[in-house]
C-alpha cells in the first residue's frame, strides 16, 4: 500500500435527532436520540465514515482510541483491534464483574462492550475506505452477497401522542396504547415500507394488554410472522402464562424473562423458540448458552456492540455450528448504521429472520440523498464502493447543532418516564 493511504486523522461528531415518545421496559424514549458520526481520513484525502452510539462514555472511549489509528493502513483491521483494546479495555476486574450479568435493554451502553463498540465504530469506517480503494462495495470485501436485498420487520411500539412538557409538535404517528391503535400503527408502517413481519416492543403495558395487541395484529395481518419483546420485564411465570395465550401466533419469543437462567426456565416449558439481544450479547455469553444446551435458539446480533461486521460473520458461523438462528437487533439510528447492517446481512448466508430497525421512527438523515428507500420491506445492497453512502455535511452540522442544544448526554428512559409518573421506579421484572 502506498503510504498516501495511511490514516491521517479521525473526526468524531456527536449528533442528536428527534425521537418519538416510545414506551419500553425501562421507561420511555427522550425527545432526542444520540449517535456519533465517525470519519477516518487518509493522507490521500479519502474519507471513510460510520455511525455509532453517541452517549458520553462512548464519545470518551472513541476520543481516547482515535489517536492510535493515525499512521495505520485502512487494511490493518487486526492491528487496529489490538491498539483499541490496549487503550479502552475496562480493567480485568471490572470486566469479569459483568460476565454473565444481564445487560440493560440497550446492550450498547454497557461498559463490558467498550472494546467491541469502539472496534466496530472504526472497523466499518476502515472497511468503507478499503472499499473506496479497491473500488468494491463492503459486501464484496465480506465475501460477496448471499442475497441481493435484506428484509426488515415493522418494529411497533406502544407510545404516547407527544413528549411530556416539550414544546414540540406531536409526531405523525399519534398515540398507540390500545390494540386498535397498534393495528393502525402497523397499517401505517407496513403501508409506507412494505414490511412482511412485525415485532412488538412490549414490557411497557400490563402483559395481558400486550397479548391482546398481538392477537389483534394476528387478526389484522393473517399469516404475517409476529414477535413480541418485553425486554425481560416479565417473570418466568408471566412469560409462560402469556405465551400460552399466543400459542400458534408467534414466530419467536424475544427476551421474555430475565437472565439466561430465566430464559432457560421459559424454554423448558415452551415450544416457541426464544430469541435474545439481552442474554447472548458477546462470545462468552454465546458459550454459556451452548453449555446450557442452547435454551436461546435465535441470536439477535448487532454489529455495533458485537465487535463489527467481521465479528458478526464469526458469530454467524458459530450459530450455524450450534444450529441456532440469527437476525439483527437495533436501537434508534440513521442511515449509515442501516446501510452497514445491510452490507453485513447480505454477506451472511445464515440470516434466518427479517432484521429489526428503528428507522421508520426517525425523520432525519445525515447522508446525501436523504432517507433510504425500502422496497417491499427490504433494502437493496449498495453496489457502489465502500458503504455506498456519503455524509451530507449540512445535515451533519445541523444534527450536531441539535446535539449541542438538546441537553441530553446519556440515554435515560427511566428519568424521562419519571417526568410523566414520578413514582415510576423501573424495577424489573415489573410484571
Ligand atoms: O428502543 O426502546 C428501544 C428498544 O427497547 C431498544 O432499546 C432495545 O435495545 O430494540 C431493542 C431490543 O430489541 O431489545
Ligand atoms: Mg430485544
Amino acid at each position: 500500500m502506498s503510504t498516501s493511504h495511511a490514516i491521517r486523522q479521525l473526526r468524531i461528531t456527536p449528533i442528536a435527532f428527534r425521537d418519538p415518545p416510545l414506551l419500553n421496559a425501562a421507561g420511555i424514549h427522550e425527545p432526542w436520540a444520540l449517535r456519533s458520526i465517525i470519519e477516518i481520513e487518509t493522507a490521500s484525502g479519502l474519507v471513510g465514515i460510520n455511525e455509532s452510539y453517541g452517549d458520553q462514555p462512548m464519545l470518551d472511549a472513541l476520543a481516547k482510541a482515535a489517536p492510535a489509528l493515525v499512521g495505520l493502513s485502512p487494511w490493518a483491521l487486526n492491528e487496529m483491534e489490538q491498539r483499541v483494546a490496549a487503550l479502552v479495555a475496562p480493567p480485568a476486574q471490572t470486566a469479569s464483574e459483568f460476565l454473565g450479568q444481564q445487560v440493560s435493554l440497550a446492550p450498547g451502553t454497557h461498559v463490558s462492550k467498550t472494546v467491541a463498540k469502539v472496534v466496530s465504530a472504526f472497523e466499518v469506517a476502515m472497511l468503507d475506505l478499503q472499499g473506496q480503494m479497491a473500488n468494491a462495495p463492503i459486501v464484496d470485501l465480506l465475501g460477496g452477497a448471499a442475497r441481493p436485498s435484506v428484509p426488515f420487520s415493522a418494529y411497533l411500539f406502544y407510545k404516547y401522542a407527544e413528549h411530556a412538557g416539550q414544546p414540540y409538535a406531536p409526531d405523525a404517528w399519534g398515540e398507540a396504547l390500545t390494540p386498535q391503535q397498534l393495528v393502525a400503527q402497523a397499517q401505517r408502517m407496513i403501508g409506507q415500507y412494505g414490511f412482511q413481519s412485525i415485532k412488538l416492543k412490549a414490557g411497557a403495558l400490563p402483559p395481558d394488554e400486550e397479548a391482546a395487541g398481538i392477537l389483534a395484529l394476528a387478526e389484522a395481518f393473517p399469516g404475517l410472522p409476529l414477535r413480541i419483546d418485553p425486554n425481560a420485564n416479565w417473570t418466568v411465570e408471566t412469560s409462560l402464562r402469556i405465551v400460552d395465550k399466543l400459542r400458534g401466533v408467534l414466530e419467536y419469543y424475544e427476551d421474555p424473562a430475565p437472565g439466561l437462567d430465566g430464559m432457560a426456565a421459559v424454554a423448558r416449558a415452551c415450544e416457541v423458540p426464544l430469541a435474545t439481544n439481552m442474554v447472548v450479547t458477546d462470545f462468552a455469553e454465546f458459550r454459556r448458552n451452548a453449555e446450557m444446551g442452547c435454551p436461546v435458539k435465535i441470536v439477535l446480533s448487532d454489529h455495533h456492540y458485537w465487535g463489527g461486521l467481521r465479528a458478526t460473520q464469526r458469530l454467524s458461523t458459530l450459530c450455524r455450528t450450534f444450529d441456532l438462528g440469527l437476525s439483527m437487533h437495533s436501537n434508534s439510528h440513521l442511515g449509515i448504521s442501516l446501510v452497514a447492517m445491510t452490507h453485513l446481512c447480505a454477506s451472511v448466508p445464515l440470516l434466518t429472520y427479517a432484521c429489526d430497525t428503528h428507522y421508520p421512527w426517525q425523520d432525519d438523515e445525515v447522508i446525501e440523498g436523504g432517507r433510504l428507500q425500502f422496497e417491499a420491506g427490504s433494502l437493496r445492497v449498495p453496489t457502489t464502493p465502500g458503504l455506498g453512502v456519503r455524509l451530507d455535511r449540512n445535515a451533519l452540522a445541523r444534527l450536531h447543532d441539535n446535539y449541542l442544544h438538546c441537553g441530553i448526554r446519556n440515554r435515560d428512559d427511566l428519568g424521562q418516564m419519571r417526568k410523566y409518573d414520578p413514582s415510576f421506579d423501573g424495577k424489573q421484572p415489573r410484571f
